[in-house]
């Protein structure tokens, strides 16, 4: 379990949103690295202008590899590695798997709303077909009736996470490319039709964040929106069982 913070002690600056998420400090200290190393090369850059001005008359006399090899092969080993360094923070969400304990939610997204599907107490989703994908009749994400799996499967249109938890997300889209974009949680990812894609962290501040579209998939994309809140462990594990038995008394009934 990841330690839990208060808002109180999260700090953060004016130039970003602030952070909920584990991962989250590694990608803001990688990306002022990346400003402070582009302000120190204007700052450069501007110096050796003013020298150039300054002794132009000796600048003919002066190698060819010191002016222009030399500064190329720094900033080509340089740039290089900042890359390298933002490929591993980008990849370990994506391309390292979760944890096995990690909590599995899917994320579905239609024009023009965020669905989120939990397993229920089986920890195993249920089947979807497409030809019954019906939000008007009470099943948004065509879950089949006829596979036990999905009997306890819940749909929400809020996320609801246990702050402390990894939490692995299988993301979907029934129509258009959407992309499914946290800005609290770092988290921006593309839910493509036809395909699922896994993106995976760790909440640590319980709260309040918004969930966002960010590809224009429509007329309604500017609504496309929805709500993530981070609850303590305890409170979030009384919603989903709450959330777990009204599902199953409803079955029941059925
Ligand atoms: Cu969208």
């Amino acid at each position: 379990m990841a330690p839990v913070q208060t808002m109180d002690a999260v700090r953060w600056g004016w130039y970003l949103p602030r952070d909920g998420a584990l991962h989250g400090p590694a990608l803001d200290a990688h990306l002022m690295l990346n400003l402070w190393i582009a302000l120190g090369l204007l700052v450069l850059a501007h110096i050796v202008l003013l020298v150039g001005l300054m002794v132009r008359r000796r600048r003919a006399q002066m190698p060819v590899v010191v002016l222009e090899c030399l500064p190329l092969l720094v900033l080509t080993v340089l740039f290089a590695w900042l890359a390298g360094r933002s490929e591993h923070l980008w990849a370990a969400q994506r391309y390292v798997g979760a944890a096995p304990a990690a909590m599995q939610v899917e994320v579905t997204g239609e024009q023009f709303a965020w669905y989120f599907r939990y397993p229920g107490v089986d920890a195993a989703f249920g089947r979807t077909k497409l030809q019954l994908v019906s939000a008007a009749e009470g099943n948004p994400l065509g879950i089949d009736p006829g596979d036990a799996k999905g009997k306890d499967d819940v749909v929400t249109s809020q996320l609801v996470l246990p702050a402390g938890r990894e939490v692995d997300l299988t993301l979907r889209a029934l129509d258009v490319i959407h992309g499914f974009s946290a800005p609290e949680m770092r988290l921006k990812q593309n839910a493509v039709p036809g395909q699922t894609s896994h993106i995976h962290f760790t909440p640590t501040v319980p709260g309040e964040y918004a969930i966002l579209c960010t590809q224009v998939c429509g007329m309604g994309h500017y609504r496309m929106q929805a709500t993530l809140r981070v609850l303590p462990a305890a409170e979030f594990d009384a919603w989903l069982k709450g959330l777990e038995a009204a599902k199953l008394a409803n079955e029941v009934q059925r």
